[in-house]
């Protein structure tokens, strides 16, 4: 029987509300004039300044060189190495707020007492995305005149920490788990003595997966291959084991390769392995991750999305496991926009931010079959997600009501979280009580989305706004600049993809249309390699066949603004932009920095590639169907 049509009317009133009346609900949308002004948004983005300064002066006062601060009783605590990590993960934020003095005088303490000959047990994850990002942000930025805030003292010396710092992390990787000599890494390293003898032999999926752009960066910054290989072996690792129908568990074993849990999904214990497939590709411009996350994302929206919301289910099966949203999904929409999949990111984000408005925070876990909070999961620790996608949701639409939710969140932050020295973890969304805890991400991330989303607002003015380089954001939120020396991309579209150490690479093209320096030829381009080992990957450009180095491909037709730029509004293909999704092709998903093609029909399981089906965990059940049944519309009309 035809599902009876749904009547949607949308009236404007002269107040300047908008209702939209459909058969069952009734939605009165904000006024006009509740709207966040572009002057509202610069006191916004005051606000949110004078925030970080509350919490940050109260670390720096009561808690440094402590890791972390308790804003309650305004004491420090150590949660990580015992190394200012508060500090380590503020410092690119410092500068994004222009504050010359503070990070000049903060780069230069690091670079006088950090160091890690310390006898600690530490995360392997939070310890890369934290300590190693927020010191590759800071050493880009501390030694490039190009962002304005160059220190002049400064002599690469938190580079050479983050060296120090990845090689005392090395021996985790040290697993028969990945595709090359080493495998998915050991969830936690002894900086000094490597791998306890005791250490558990499971780690998260996020943990194994989301080291790529850290380690990456520093290949690319200390001409040693060695960081780069490790982090994309495990990430090959982990890919392999997948299952048939694409989707991977939350946590491995990293000697046998066994998933010891098999709840596939977005959030918990995996969300970061799928955006650092897409962000490695875009920083690195390796196309080997972006094949993978073409697959990863498909099967992700395929098996897990049940418009709007995303649950978890078993990763062989498809079988519904957990129809419940957790608050690290909220990144997911951010993740679209830079995917270029900016439709279902909208409808997504709304859904997301009904539960921030229910509670005024989002809760850990929030049960969509029965529409409460799940029970053991009533914390708001600070979190950045729904944030963070805030601020890539009006970055891409330029939809004020983006500013709004913005607005909205920054006076649950205000009202709530603000305690004595900081801001305070919200221990029960339900009851609003706080807890004595900061989170060092709450200035490397939260506080930074917030403000760039009003910073946008009021007129951009920053350094990734109008600075040099393009910027990849870590998932700790620390800024990756997208440097010739990193990127390897030049403004045409042919590019080295990959650390290469051939001394002998040489490739020339004759790709016609593509920009010349002076001294180049129209139909010939020499670049060298240097290092021994090199192989070619799928897609290589008309080449000679003395080329031995890495060279990953190159994408005709598209611009540089295409590949990287992120700007929804402006799409080059207004036509399509235009159409309803109805009238769209089904297939095909616009980007400006890339173009996904997306299918959606179930027989494709059927046809997936699989390379390595011979790998444990990867048996797949006969009669894998995706869940059928929509899940409950939340909160409509409420
Ligand atoms: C941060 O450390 C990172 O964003 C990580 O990817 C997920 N968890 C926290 C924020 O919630």
């Amino acid at each position: 029987m035809e599902a009876p049509k749904r009547m949607v009317q949308i009236w404007m009133l002269i107040l300047g509300a908008v209702i939209i009346y459909s058969d069952d609900h009734i939605f009165i949308l904000r006024t006009f004039s509740e709207s966040v002004t572009a002057e509202e948004a610069k006191q916004l983005r005051d606000e949110v300044r004078e925030m970080f300064y509350h919490a940050f002066d109260g670390y720096m006062e009561h808690a440094f060189p402590h890791d972390e601060l308790k804003p309650l009783s305004c004491e420090g605590e150590d949660t990580l190495g015992g190394y200012a990590l508060t500090l380590i993960d503020s410092l690119d934020t410092l500068a994004l707020l222009g504050d010359r003095e503070r990070f000049t005088d903060s780069v230069e303490w690091i670079g006088k007492n950090l160091r890690f000959d310390i006898n600690k047990t530490v995360s392997v994850f939070e310890t890369t995305i934290r300590i190693l990002g927020g010191l590759l942000s800071a050493h880009l930025i501390a030694s490039d005149y190009n962002t304005g805030m160059r220190v002049p003292s400064y002599d690469g010396e938190l580079l050479d920490l983050a060296e120090d710092l990845a090689r005392r992390m090395l021996p985790a990787f040290d697993t028969p788990t990945g595709t090359h000599a080493t495998g998915i890494p050991f969830g936690s390293v002894n900086l000094i003595h490597g791998v306890d003898e005791n250490e558990s032999k499971i780690t998260s999926t996020a943990g194994g997966g989301t080291l790529t752009l850290e380690f990456g960066m520093l290949s690319r910054l200390t001409n040693d291959p060695i960081f780069e290989q490790v982090t994309k072996n495990a990430v090959m690792g982990i890919w392999a084991r997948r299952s048939k129908i694409n989707l991977v568990g939350a946590h491995i074993d990293v000697f046998s390769g066994e998933w010891t849990q098999k709840d596939a999904g977005i959030g918990t214990s995996i969300d970061s392995f799928y955006e650092y497939l897409l962000k490695a590709y875009l920083l690195f411009g390796d196309e080997e991750y972006i094949f993978i996350f073409q697959e990863a994302y498909r099967a992700a929206m395929h098996y897990l999305y049940n418009d709007p919301w995303y649950v978890e289910v078993n990763m062989n099966s498809a079988a519904l496991v957990w129809p419940l949203f957790n608050s690290l999904q909220a990144f997911w929409p951010g993740l679209q926009v830079l995917a270029g999949d900016i439709e279902p990111a909208i409808r997504t984000h709304a859904a997301f931010f009904s539960v921030w408005k229910r509670y005024g925070f989002t809760p850990e876990g929030f049960n969509l079959a029965t529409l409460s909070v799940q029970r053991g999961q009533k914390s708001y620790p600070l979190r950045p997600e729904l944030i963070e996608s805030t601020y890539w949701l009006y970055k891409a639409t330029q939809d004020p009501r983006y500013l709004d939710a913005g607005r909205d969140m920054l006076a649950s932050l205000q009202y709530g979280a603000r305690c004595t020295c900081g801001y305070c973890h919200i221990s029960d969304v339900e009851f609003h009580i706080q807890e004595d805890h900061m989170e060092s991400f709450f200035l490397a991330e939260t506080v930074k989305y917030l403000w760039l989303l009003f910073d946008l607002g009021a007129g951009p003015d920053n350094l990734i706004e109008n600075g040099p380089y393009k910027y990849i954001f870590s998932t700790e939120g620390h800024l990756l600049p997208m440097t010739p020396q990193i990127s390897l991309v030049r403004e045409h579209c042919l590019y080295f993809g990959a650390y290469c150490r051939s001394s002998n690479l040489r490739l020339e093209t004759n790709i016609s249309g593509i920009a010349k320096k002076p001294g180049e030829t129209n139909h010939s381009k020499t670049y060298s390699c240097p290092g021994p080992t090199c192989s070619l990957s799928r897609f290589t450009p008309q080449s000679s066949p003395a080329i031995s180095g890495l060279v990953k491909g190159y994408c005709p037709g598209l611009t540089h603004g295409q590949r990287f730029g992120i700007k929804y509004a402006a799409s080059a293909d207004a036509n399509l932009q235009d159409k309803s999704p109805t009238q769209r092709p089904a297939d095909v998903v616009q980007s400006h920095s890339l173009v996904l093609v997306s299918n959606h029909n179930a027989d494709q399981v059927d046809h997936v590639k699989h390379q390595d089906s011979s790998v444990e965990g990867s048996v797949v059940a006969q009669g894998e169907e995706k869940q059928q049944g929509k899940l409950i519309e939340l909160f409509e009309g409420r």
